[in-house]
């Protein structure tokens, strides 16, 4: 990899998509971003509590990916997945209504920023085990395998879960069982504050699947189109074929590994390198050079989505907190107070 962070060719992205497509890839990345920069500022105000981990800077590669799937191609992901559930279609609402840990959040509130799931629409979860969701996928492209349906699974992972022997595992036996699942790494160079080459062997992490006989490529993560155009290509593969592919997009985060990371230790001319290469600030070029939107529109876009993000911001202060009576439900199959073994350990259980 150069030093500005390109991926030799790969970098400038076929302008082969569809204007609508490039369009609504353009605002949903806009979205996703203006979503995380008032999240940020909400859990510094202690409306957001837990963890929060921004994807900021990496949105090419979010949406790039979830848009190059049909709607009903599962997707399982990281902690690190506001991105998936708005670029897939959750309501900004409900979403901000889970980080704020609020009864009409995506998840009634009771998964909060790192287990967002949305199954109307295939979003799979969020997992905050590193390689936690890499499993749940081939399982996800097992029953599609097994239902005979056309459908693809996509599993995000970042740099630090290669080194998770449950990848290991979980390409073997998609390999093996000819599963169609899309294995996309979302390499962002550095698993919290440690760089890819202090921990890993072989850098070249698309390279893992060489073992299995599976086919991969790496592709440049700050550019939407050609991250588009990769994932389009693999999941057609695996749906066509009935086997699996794998994905490594080069990205950065422009912050530190969560909201509670000071972020000292990354070298701050890298971080300008890689700034100057924003994801949203490249594509616009793109399409204002494209005549496919004015300035005046980019305009229109900006505002909107600001004014989603104000007022799902707002719903979500405004929404009631989980009671504390609820926190147990949906955790275990039977009734908090009616738990079969009786453990002591539980409130209001026998024992
Ligand atoms: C099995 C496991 N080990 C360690 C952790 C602690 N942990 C949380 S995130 C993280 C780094 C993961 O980095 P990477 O996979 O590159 O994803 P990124 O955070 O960069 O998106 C670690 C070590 C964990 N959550 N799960
Ligand atoms: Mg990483």
């Amino acid at each position: 990899m150069a030093d500005d962070g390109s991926v030799g060719q790969q970098t400038a992205g076929p302008v082969s998509a569809d204007p609508g497509l490039m369009r609504q890839m353009f605002t949903v990345m806009h979205l996703v971003r203006v979503f995380e920069e008032r999240a940020a500022e909400e859990y510094m105000r202690g409306n957001i509590g837990g963890f929060l981990h921004l994807a900021i800077g990496e949105e090419a590669a979010v949406v790039g990916s979830v848009f190059g799937l049909r709607p009903t191609d599962p997707i399982t992901s990281t902690y690190r997945e506001h991105g998936q559930a708005l670029s897939r279609g959750s309501d900004p609402r409900a979403v901000m209504a889970e980080l704020f840990g609020r009864e009409t959040g995506l998840c009634g509130g009771h998964g909060g920023s790192m287990h967002l799931m949305d199954r109307e629409r295939a979003f799979y979860g969020g997992y905050g085990i590193v390689g936690g969701s890499i499993p749940l996928a081939v399982g996800l492209g097992f029953a599609i395998a097994y239902r005979g349906e056309d459908d693809v699974a996509l599993v995000m992972f970042g740099d630090g879960a290669t080194n998770q022997g449950v990848l290991t595992e979980s390409l073997n036996m998609a390999k093996l069982w000819n599963l169609p699942v899309v294995f996309f790494c979302l390499n962002n160079q550095y698993g919290m504050g440690t760089a890819v080459d202090r921990a890993s062997a072989e850098t070249e992490l698309f390279r893992r699947a060489d073992a299995f006989g599976i086919p991969s490529r790496r592709v440049d993560g700050m550019d939407v189109l050609a991250v588009h155009q990769a994932v389009s290509d693999a999941a057609h593969h695996a749906r066509t074929s009935h086997d699996p592919v794998m994905i490594e997009a080069i990205a950065y985060r422009y912050r530190g590994h969560s909201m509670s990371d000071p972020d000292k230790t990354r070298p701050e001319d890298e971080k300008a390198r890689w700034r100057a290469r924003d994801p949203l600030v490249t594509f616009e070029r793109v399409l204002l050079g494209e005549g496919i939107v004015s300035s005046d529109d980019l305009a229109a876009i900006r505002e909107a989505n600001l004014a989603t993000i104000e007022d799902a911001a707002q719903f979500a202060a405004a929404s009631p907190a989980v009671a504390e009576s609820a926190l147990a439900d949906d955790v275990y199959a039977h009734p908090w107070n009616d738990d079969p073994r009786g453990s002591a350990l539980m409130p209001g259980g026998g024992g």
